[in-house]
């Protein structure tokens, strides 16, 4: 997927800089942790000064990835002029300014070299050098590409971290993303002695009580449309109020109605707060939905994407609704 030169360009950036620092997009997932981890891993390899300086903090079924607590959650007055201070940054599994928040906003403005290594969809240039496949089925499995290149000795806590990648942006080996070359890379992760069972139990069953009991309100309430094709749910501050959980405790509900017999796409409304709604949306792989998210000032993946929309509850689900029911023709 990668071509020798875009190897070559960006090795030589990394190797010839001193003072690295890694970002990822707002509220990290597997991939975006296990990415930064495995770079930074190489980066210490080539004797660099590594900082990965987040906007939101690990969550707790990722935690076991930054064994060191060494990420730091960025707060303006404290971490601004570390920030400032790298020679070169290095964005992981986001191409999208929004997302990158106030970090963002601190790398635009600088005029050191910026590499961004992602598999999102964009139609634009994002930064210096943008190592970005839309094909590959996390960043990870571009990290993994790129070091495997250049000859780095992938093992120890760097293949738990690609491991992690892989596992969680394909819904384990699920969804379509999944190619005979992440079987592959997951394999040689394998072999080098990455332990399956014991990583999917670090992401996966660490769950609370309290986000299964938000879960079954959520499931009990799905509503149903263009004849069953499409599923959709709700989850209000009032519910996390009432189960005592927040919108952190919602990841993997957005597939869950997808699992559904007859449901295409499935929709789920966060009510983040009174005038901000986060939609999730997910289709089987018979519609493309990432522009639809892009109508709203988000995007993704094709099958796979979400929008933070300024709005009200109320007034967002009906617009959303539309534009699917459009989509599927059933309107
Ligand atoms: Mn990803």
């Amino acid at each position: 997927m990668i071509s020798e030169q875009e190897i070559k360009n960006i090795n030589s950036l990394l190797t010839s800089h001193n003072k690295f620092v890694l970002t990822t997009h707002i509220n990290p997932d597997g991939d975006a942790i296990g990415s930064e981890m495995a770079m930074a891993g190489y980066l210490r390899h080539l004797g660099k000064e590594v900082m990965i300086i987040n906007n939101s903090a690990t969550p707790n079924n990722y935690q076991f990835l930054d064994k060191n607590e060494e990420i730091i959650v960025y707060d303006e007055e404290k971490h601004y002029d570390l920030m400032a201070s790298a020679d070169l940054y290095l964005i992981l599994d986001i191409s999208d300014w929004d997302r990158l928040r106030k970090i963002g906003k601190v790398i635009q403005n600088s005029s050191v070299p910026k590499i961004c290594i992602d598999h999102h969809h964009i139609n634009y240039q994002f930064v210096d050098i943008d190592l970005i496949y839309e094909q590959a089925s996390s960043t990870g499995e571009l990290i993994f590409e790129f070091l495997d290149k250049v000859g780095f000795p992938i093992q120890g806590s760097v293949a738990r971290s690609l491991y992690t990648c892989i596992l969680t942006d394909t819904g384990s080996f699920r969804f379509s993303n999944t190619t005979a070359k992440t079987h592959e890379m997951a394999s040689r992760l394998l072999e080098v002695g990455v332990n399956a069972r014991e990583i999917y139990n670090l992401v996966y069953e660490q769950n609370s009580r309290n986000k299964m009991l938000l879960m079954g309100e959520a499931l009990c309430a799905i509503n149903y449309e263009c004849n069953g094709q499409l599923a959709w749910f709700v989850l209000t501050q009032e519910m996390f109020q009432r189960c005592e959980t927040s919108h952190w405790d919602t990841e993997g509900f957005a597939e869950l109605p997808r699992s559904i017999d007859g449901v295409e796409i499935s929709l789920m409304f966060t009510e983040l707060d009174a005038a901000k709604v986060k939609v999730s949306l997910r289709s089987k792989g018979n519609f493309v939905i990432h522009h639809i998210a892009e109508k709203f000032g988000g995007g993704g993946h094709q099958f796979a994407a979400g929008a933070l929309v300024n709005n009200n509850l109320h007034d967002t689900i009906p617009l959303v609704l539309a534009e699917i029911k459009n989509l599927i023709s059933c309107c």
